[in-house]
């Protein structure tokens, strides 16, 4: 783009920013008299319907109940959680582990529910960490993180991750192209265009278990991926990605990568990778990257470094992709849920360019290419795959997802708005304000083949006047809006954790009857498990203490414990004796430089303290578990180094001594 080109482009984004700082249609003046009542989930009932939010830069997901917009719960995922001592207990250290060490925080944008033909199944929820490349596995049965994959030679883990039709792999592709892990990165980084590549990592995901591993990683040119979303139905075998920056420019991107009328969406044959590899045409390359897994037995996780990983080069394997041309780069790409169409949307574009997948495969049948990427890779002609184009949608598209009834939506970041259109006309039906800047929106099952329609979120970057101020830093926030009739309508606005970049909705009965209410004591297998009072104990190793304690309505046991001395390692092996729903203990320790443990019915959590100071030290439960919560409590006496004073513990009557 010449300049001057760019200055056009500046002028049309702020002049964006206008439109939502002069507060269209008036804050709030747009909601039905009924939507009170649409919204409002009287005491004592559940709501409708699960959201899971991505906490952005916060690194976590949290759940909230659809249509009251009340907050469930924030699942820690990359980011240590000092609420819960995830991330500090001993048990979840490892889960935090990467090839570069223990990296307690990520940026965490797309949750991606788990698939079965195409229909969210309601077992898994992944999400990813953008910053230090990752792919995290809840499971929607405990809420808990069960797994964490690094994924090597990419930086970004932008356009993750997606999920194919049965969930067979879930898939991540880079935002920023760099030289793999295996060369020597030590280049000049002008020289982009020779030692910069992409890399697609496809995730295998167990059928029954969800356990993920590395399958392969296509490597692609380098340019800057940004989304992706997988075919189904007939496009099963196929999934398309986003690209920008297919200038491959390395510096001042803002107008470097906008110089080029249409950037690609990178159409990927799957299948045909999965067929090569079979046939042993993949090369292994040495990669290093850290696989962490909560055992749910153990109730501890494990990290193991990775040293490998297949690859495809896609230059060598006609056949493997194709490039469809797409305005002014692109972002977002979403399928619609016959699997027919591709929307994808232009940042920069004045349309929504849509895409046939039939068109696609005939124009790729005809091998009439509008030229090649590397002089391999062929890019297909625009009107050969085009649709059509949805018109004078607003400024800014970046997502769409689908009702299920026809008609598809999309997020107008510049001039603030959603976007009712109609798949097979492409007209405009309807726009409703979004308050402001709307990235992604969200459908209940609106990604999948079988939308459940009725809630929309619109998932804003920016608040300004829409709640009482809080500093420079305001909220960010959701609208929810009900898509039922022709016309949207607005029903609730509520402020949200972190920056709610994405959200998967689901309807509550696929996540409720898997609930699992407690941990049965009996399968505990951690290594420091105590399934009685009579059992608790405190061990000297040389300076490694161990205390098997356990917690139970309403005291720890031990409650009195001196022998410690300063230069130990004190490990306090918490579990949690009862086998009830709702009823986690606490466990601080004062000065501990830790974070509390809360530790769940039937689970065993450690702490690692090393005191620091001769004297008594309380300990206590944290979580106001019962009417003698407050009586939860015990002592530590620590003595100097070399002291005699000999282990002891006891609670009540019953002092033991070692
Ligand atoms: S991308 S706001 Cu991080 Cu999901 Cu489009
Ligand atoms: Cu246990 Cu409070």
């Amino acid at each position: 783009m010449k300049l001057s080109n760019y200055k056009t482009l500046v002028l049309v984004l702020l002049a964006g920013s206008t439109i939502y700082s002069c507060k269209p249609g008036k804050a709030g003046s747009s909601v039905d008299a009924d939507a009170a009542q649409k919204v409002y989930v009287a005491p004592g009932k559940y709501d409708e319907v699960y959201a899971f939010l991505s906490g952005g830069f916060s690194g976590q997901v949290a759940a909230y109940g659809i249509p009251s917009g009340r907050l469930l719960k924030v699942i820690p995922v990359f980011s240590q959680n000092a609420e819960n001592g995830y991330g500090y207990s001993e048990e979840t250290k490892p889960m935090l582990n990467t090839s570069h060490g223990f990296v307690p925080w990520d940026d965490s944008h797309h949750p991606e529910l788990s698939k079965t033909n195409g229909e969210d199944d309601g077992r898994w929820l992944f999400i990813n960490g953008n910053n230090t490349p990752r792919i995290a596995r809840i499971n929607l049965a405990t809420f808990k993180t069960v797994e964490i994959l690094e994924l090597p030679n990419i930086g970004g883990n932008h356009a993750s991750p997606f999920c194919t039709e049965n969930t067979e792999y879930v898939v991540g592709n880079t935002r920023f192209s760099e030289p793999l892990d295996n060369s020597n990165g030590d280049v000049p980084i002008d020289s982009y265009k020779k030692n910069f590549k992409g890399a697609v990592s496809f995730v295998k995901v167990d059928k029954d278990k969800g356990a993920m591993n590395l399958a392969f990683q296509l490597i692609v040119p380098p340019f800057n991926y940004d989304l992706a979303h997988a075919g189904k139905g007939p496009s099963h075998d196929w999934i398309f990605f986003t690209c920008y920056n297919t200038e491959q420019a390395n510096t001042l991107l803002e107008v470097n990568a906008s110089q080029r009328d249409k950037d690609f969406i990178m159409a990927v044959n799957w299948k045909k990778a999965e067929e090569l590899l079979a046939a042993g045409k993949g090369t292994k390359i040495t990669a290093k990257y850290a696989h962490n897994v909560y055992n749910e037995n153990t109730h501890t996780a494990t990290s193991v470094l990775e040293t490998g990983t297949q690859t495809l080069d896609v230059t060598k394997f006609p056949g493997l992709v194709y490039y469809l041309p797409c305005p002014k780069s692109p972002h977002g790409v979403d399928v619609t849920p016959d699997g027919e169409y591709m929307a994808a949307s232009g940042k920069l574009a004045a349309v929504i360019p849509v895409f046939s997948f039939k068109k696609m495969l005939a124009a790729i049948d005809k091998k009439q290419y509008d030229g090649m990427i590397d002089g391999v890779l062929p890019v297909l002609k625009y009107e050969d795959v085009l649709h059509g184009e949805v018109k004078k949608p607003g400024l800014g598209p970046l997502h769409t997802e689908f009702d299920g009834k026809g008609y598809a939506y999309t997020t107008m970041f510049v001039s603030s708005e959603v976007v009712k259109w109609k798949i097979d006309n492409l007209e405009i039906i309807d726009r409703i304000p979004s308050y402001y800047s709307p990235g992604h929106l969200s459908i209940v099952g609106g990604d999948s083949k079988k939308p459940f329609g009725k809630y929309l979120l619109s998932l804003n970057k920016i608040t300004k006047d829409r709640y009482l101020p809080t500093g420079p830093e305001l909220a960010q926030a959701c609208q929810l809006i009900d898509i039922t009739g022709n016309k949207m309508k607005l029903l609730l606005d509520f402020p949200t954790i972190g920056e709610p970049h994405y959200a998967q909705m689901i309807p509550a009965e696929k996540i409720l009857k898997n609930q699992v209410k407690f941990f049965k004591l009996e399968d505990n297998k951690n290594a420091y498990v105590t399934k009685s009072e009579k059992d608790t104990k405190v061990v000297r190793t040389g300076n490694r203490v161990d205390v098997y304690m356990t917690a139970i309505r309403s005291h720890l046991a031990p409650d009195n414990i001196e022998g410690i001395k300063i230069g130990d390692e004190v490990y306090v092996h918490v579990t949690n004796l009862e086998q009830d729903w709702d009823v986690p203990h606490g466990f601080a320790i004062k000065g501990a430089s830790n974070a509390e443990l809360l530790i769940m019915p039937g689970e065993t959590c450690t702490l690692k303290w090393v005191p620091g100071l001769v004297g008594i030290v309380p300990f206590y439960c944290t979580d106001f578990c019962s009417a003698l919560h407050q009586e939860m409590q015990g002592y530590f006496r620590v003595s100097p180094a070399g002291s005699t004073v000999p282990i002891k513990f006891s609670i009540g009557e019953n002092p033991v001594t070692q």
